[in-house]
């Protein structure tokens, strides 16, 4: 390995400090006393929450379960303080954790990794970053999220506008004051859900350019109780149990029965119940909402009747109600009175379906029929998810194959953990495994942990190469396309999940949609069996 005086020298590289970052360093320095150095970008740790302070920012997995569950006393001894965590929440959450498992001192801020080569000859990885510094290491681990490269349209004239304007992902770190602002908000994703009503209530005037309506579910957020936590606390282990059993890494069950397994109003009143008790858990009521589309329906036009029940113009109802995809077959977002903000008297919503934006000029935004004046436009317009983060390594294999080449007509892994050609690299929650349809900690704990096992294989066999075989590459793509196809998640054509939202991307479901659980037990048996589909040097 490549030791030279500008070159140093580690076992592991581990690229992002985020949930996945951190819980990987600890595994592999702690665990395996490995010498790692993690290259994070941002001047803090926190991955995807350093960098999405926007107004509204708030996980929508529940706190309780959105957070570690490798140590009994770091999950006895931290303390939510609601429903759902907001950002600055899981900032010192994770702040806690770094400082806790003393994990800062083999973590290199303000290190952008700007790009990876595969040295066959050393057999190890040569990693550059902005700033011209050299790394060489023996395993390459990226762990830089699957939402962490902005999407922002290419709209002409962008650039030419004279207010402030910022994407949600990049928020300002000194925050944007909208008091007394004209304020444009692009884009109606769960981002844009949660930022809308936060945004209304502080400035003068919203505009809502809405492309693609969306179905949302209240959210229902509000403060923990002494009571809950004890009751979280002394029930960890089975909360922890659940979520890994799960089929997306929440620890509820879904309901057994089919939505049309009941009669009309037996089912209205459990989807009542659903939305009233609020969240995510709303896909659970009936086990075939995300695989029957008669089922389907009767979720989505519950959520429809919901819509035009809160906003009180019929004409804004209609456009907000969506009409082109079931419920859940995109990334359901959970608000807090997102559809109320529509009957204030200082919101507009824009349909772009029917009036297209055509420019941003100095001013504001203009439309095919309207000008809007803005002091300020947000950018609520998603990523380039999953392959966007990987790709932005340049990263090249063997025989100077490019991640980018390799996965030109879009991504090809073997569970999501590996691609061959490019030998001793993981990728944590990659293209190809559950990661997104998942609670994130719960997949990223089970790649990190999956990592360290093969990685401690090696070291106990004396194997020094590790690298996905191009046929059970072969065979898993296939297994990630018949498990999304058996689902209703491809019929949303505009969903993040297909790529579908960046221009120019391969349409390719990217997330494995066959369950967390079964997942797992996957992995447990490929690595029972050997590491089966993986060939060591
Ligand atoms: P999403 O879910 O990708 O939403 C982005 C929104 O921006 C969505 O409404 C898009 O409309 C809209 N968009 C994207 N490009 C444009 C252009 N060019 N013009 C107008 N509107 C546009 O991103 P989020 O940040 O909300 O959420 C990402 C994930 O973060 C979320 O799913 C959770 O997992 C956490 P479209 O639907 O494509 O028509």
């Amino acid at each position: 390995m490549p030791d030279t005086a500008d070159t140093q020298a580690f076992d592991a590289i581990i690229v992002g400090a985020g949930f996945s970052g951190l819980y990987q360093l600890h595994v592999l320095r702690d665990r395996l006393g490995l010498v790692v150095r993690v290259l994070e970008a941002a001047d803090g740790i926190g991955g995807t929450w350093y960098w999405n302070r926007y107004p509204g920012a708030r996980c929508d997995s529940e706190s309780y379960y959105y957070s570690y569950s490798f140590s009994h006393e770091l999950e006895q001894e931290w303390e939510w303080t609601e429903r759902y965590p907001e950002q600055p929440e899981i900032m010192r959450y994770l702040n806690h954790v770094a400082d806790r498992f003393d994990l800062r001192r083999d973590i290199q801020l303000g290190a952008k990794v700007t790009s990876a080569r595969f040295d066959a000859a050393a057999g190890c990885w040569l990693v550059q970053t902005a700033a011209g510094e050299r790394f060489s290491a023996q395993f390459l681990i990226t762990a830089v999220g699957c939402l962490s490269t902005a999407n922002i349209p290419a709209i002409p004239g962008r650039d030419s506008f004279a207010g402030i304007s910022a994407h949600t992902g990049h928020w300002p770190h000194g925050g944007v004051d909208f008091a007394g602002k004209r304020v444009g908000l692009i884009g109606t994703g769960s981002t844009g859900i949660q930022a809308a009503p936060v945004i209304a209530a502080a400035a003068a005037h919203l505009t809502v350019f809405q492309r693609t309506a969306n179905y949302s579910v209240p959210a229902r957020n509000g403060p923990m109780d002494a009571a809950q936590q004890r009751e979280i606390k002394a029930n960890y282990a089975e909360i922890r149990r659940k979520s890994r059993e799960s089929s997306n890494g929440h620890p509820f069950d879904f309901s057994p029965l089919g939505a049309l397994d009941v009669p009309p109003e037996e089912r209205q009143a459990r989807y009542q119940a659903a939305w009233d008790r609020g969240g995510l858990r709303f896909r659970a009521v009936f086990k075939d909402i995300l695989t029957s589309k008669e089922a389907n329906d009767t979720a989505s036009e519950f959520i429809r009747a919901k819509i035009r029940e809160i906003v009180h113009d019929p004409a804004v109802a209609a456009m907000l109600t969506p009409t082109d995809h079931p419920f859940a077959a995109k990334r359901p977002p959970i608000d807090t009175a997102y559809f109320e903000t529509f009957n204030r008297a200082n919101v507009t919503l824009v349909d772009l379906k029917a009036t297209p934006i055509q420019e941003i000029t100095p001013a504001g935004v203009r439309t095919s029929v309207a000008e809007y004046p803005l002091d300020i436009i947000v950018y609520a317009t998603g990523f380039d998810a999953m392959t966007g983060p990987l790709l932005a390594l340049d990263i090249t294999g063997e025989g100077g194959l490019t991640l980018r080449e390799h996965w030109a007509a879009g991504p090809r892994t073997y569970l999501g953990l590996q691609t061959p050609g490019f030998p001793n690299l993981f990728t944590i929650t990659g293209p190809g495994s559950p990661s997104v349809l998942t609670n994130m900690p719960t997949a990223i704990e089970q790649h990190a942990d999956w990592i360290a096992g093969c990685i401690a294989h090696m070291r106990a066999n004396g194997l020094r190469r590790v690298a996905a075989t191009q046929d059970a590459t072969e065979a898993w793509v296939a297994h990630v396309n018949e498990a999304a196809a058996a689902t209703l998640l491809p019929m949303a054509s505009s969903s993040w999940y297909l790529g579908a939202n960046v221009p120019g991307k391969p349409r390719v479901f990217m997330p494995y949609a066959g369950g967390m659980a079964r997942y797992a037990a996957h992995c447990a048996q490929v690595a029972a069996e050997g590491y089966r589909g993986f060939a060591f040097a």
